[in-house]
């Protein structure tokens, strides 16, 4: 088989990406607040793998030391987590700090700091806090917004002079689009218009974070950068044809454009208000808060890539007695002889990186970004252990090496884009099937302790980070 060679630029960042909720799991004596998620889990029991769900996790709050190990062994530029709100603070209203939480963050910090591993830190990846969401409807309600933006203060006081790279959320529209758009988790509530509403409250937390950021001065004291961490899924439409082309556009605008645009240009797309108008769905919203993101977008983005959005014009009429769903202008399309990936069920598309990234400097200004986070998630991975119990996960290192291969690319034709985050660092708890799915550099042995070891594809990435070179 033919082999290449490509150069990963000198400052390229080459880390890995887990969250808060995904990883830490108890303290064991100290019962923490529940997130969003919990209740997510609490209501919908069937998620669970094998009776393994967060409670838990990886047992990084304990563990952390170890992994931070794993992570200096391996040569990680980057480690991305997140901080759960919930167990940050004790009192979300007066924004009280609960300092065991906050002092294992700090150890953390100052541990990867020690180790030469630079950490980015979310501050939502999914954990809004559950009591906000049980007494004010989470991100539907501006108070809400206004309890993050003393959050992240909070959080910045204590951390904005080691950590160079914040990020106000991963991934802004999941949550809402499984609860209101789908409802296919808790509280199973259809509701376009409020899908919109926390589309919309996401998107002004954003600027109004990023404003408190440039306020503290914490670019100019200490180098650091503010963004958000988007999913913009790369859409395909079935066929050059008008109506297929035009089903890929809508599809585009109100899952992608509608989080990209305000963040990195500071408006959104005039059409978008044009079809919440038509549609009955406009968010509730005030001309200074257009204002608010017009001032405040942010310095870079991370971008979570995984497979591409295949799409064609509706086949049947809307059903007009039922509520309004962005599907009204699409259908999703199955590419017939589409590659898989056979242990988990997402399409493999790897050009989906240089895709991105094109558009990216075509349509954003080549602001800065990078990936966020992009990986392949295998069940019962353990099946690939060799004789002596390492997991040969050769799937990953061609998934990530293909990956990899299309982002350089688009890197050496001038696209912005800074680094590669992969996921995930360790295996880790999915808000969708516990730990069924796993997608580690590192194995998490349930059966034996929570036990790590390095897959094959860990002393891949250590040798590519080493030699700064791309075989592929
Ligand atoms: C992303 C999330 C991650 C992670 C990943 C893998 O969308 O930001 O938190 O879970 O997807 O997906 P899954 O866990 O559903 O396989």
């Amino acid at each position: 088989m033919q082999t290449k060679t490509v150069k990963v630029p000198k400052d390229f960042m080459l880390g890995a990406a887990v969250s808060a909720w995904q990883t830490e799991g108890w303290d064991g004596k100290k019962p923490f607040q529940d997130s969003y998620l919990d209740l997510w889990y609490k209501n919908n029991k069937h998620v669970w793998h094998n009776g393994y769900g967060p409670a838990g996790a990886t047992d990084f709050y304990n563990r952390y030391k170890e992994d931070i190990g794993y992570m200096k062994e391996i040569g990680l530029t980057h480690f991305r987590t997140s901080i759960n709100w919930s167990r940050f603070l004790t009192d979300y209203e007066e924004a009280v700090v609960d300092e065991e939480y906050a002092a294992y963050i700090d150890r953390m910090i100052n541990e990867l700091l020690a180790n030469g591993v630079e950490p980015m830190i979310c501050l939502e990846h999914y954990e809004v806090p559950a009591v906000l969401f049980e007494k004010y409807g989470g991100w539907g309600s501006k108070h809400v917004l206004e309890l993050f933006v003393k959050y992240a203060e909070k959080v910045f006081e204590r951390y904005g002079d080691r950590v160079k790279h914040w990020f106000t959320f991963n991934e802004p529209v999941v949550v809402q689009t499984r609860v209101y758009l789908d409802a296919i988790r808790y509280p199973f509530e259809q509701n376009t218009k409020k899908w919109m509403q926390w589309n919309h409250n996401k998107v002004l937390a954003t600027a109004r974070v990023v404003q408190l950021f440039r306020t503290m001065q914490l670019k100019e004291k200490y180098g650091a950068k503010i963004g958000v961490i988007l999913n913009p899924e790369v859409t395909y439409a079935r066929s050059t044809a008008k109506h297929d082309q035009e089903a890929a556009r809508m599809y585009d605008l109100f899952f992608n454009r509608v989080f990209l645009d305000p963040a990195i240009k500071g408006t959104y797309p005039e059409e978008l208000f044009t079809l919440m108008n038509k549609h009955d769905i406009t968010f509730n919203y005030t001309e200074d808060e257009l204002n608010m993101l017009r001032e405040n977008t942010v310095d870079y983005v991370g971008l979570n890539l995984y497979f591409p959005h295949r799409v064609k014009a509706r086949s049947t009429a809307w059903n007009e007695n039922t509520p309004f769903h962005p599907e009204f202008y699409y259908e999703k399309f199955d590419l017939p002889g589409k590659k898989m990936n056979p242990y988990r069920g997402w399409e493999i598309y790897p050009q989906i990186m240089y895709d991105m990234a094109m558009r990216m400097k075509n349509e954003y200004g080549n602001i800065e970004w990078f990936i966020a986070e992009n990986g392949m998630g295998v069940e019962n991975e353990q099946r690939f252990k060799d004789e002596h119990g390492q997991i040969q996960d050769d799937y990953r290192i061609e998934f990530i090496g293909q990956h990899l291969d299309w982002l350089l690319k688009a890197v050496q034709e001038g696209a912005n884009c800074k680094g590669y985050m992969l996921w995930a660092f360790s295996d880790n708890v999915s808000p969708m099937n516990a730990f069924k799915n796993r997608y580690g550099l590192v194995e998490i042995n349930l059966e034996d302790n929570r036990n790590r070891r390095l897959k094959k594809s860990a002393y891949w990435y250590k040798d590519l980070i080493e030699s700064r070179t791309l075989v592929v």
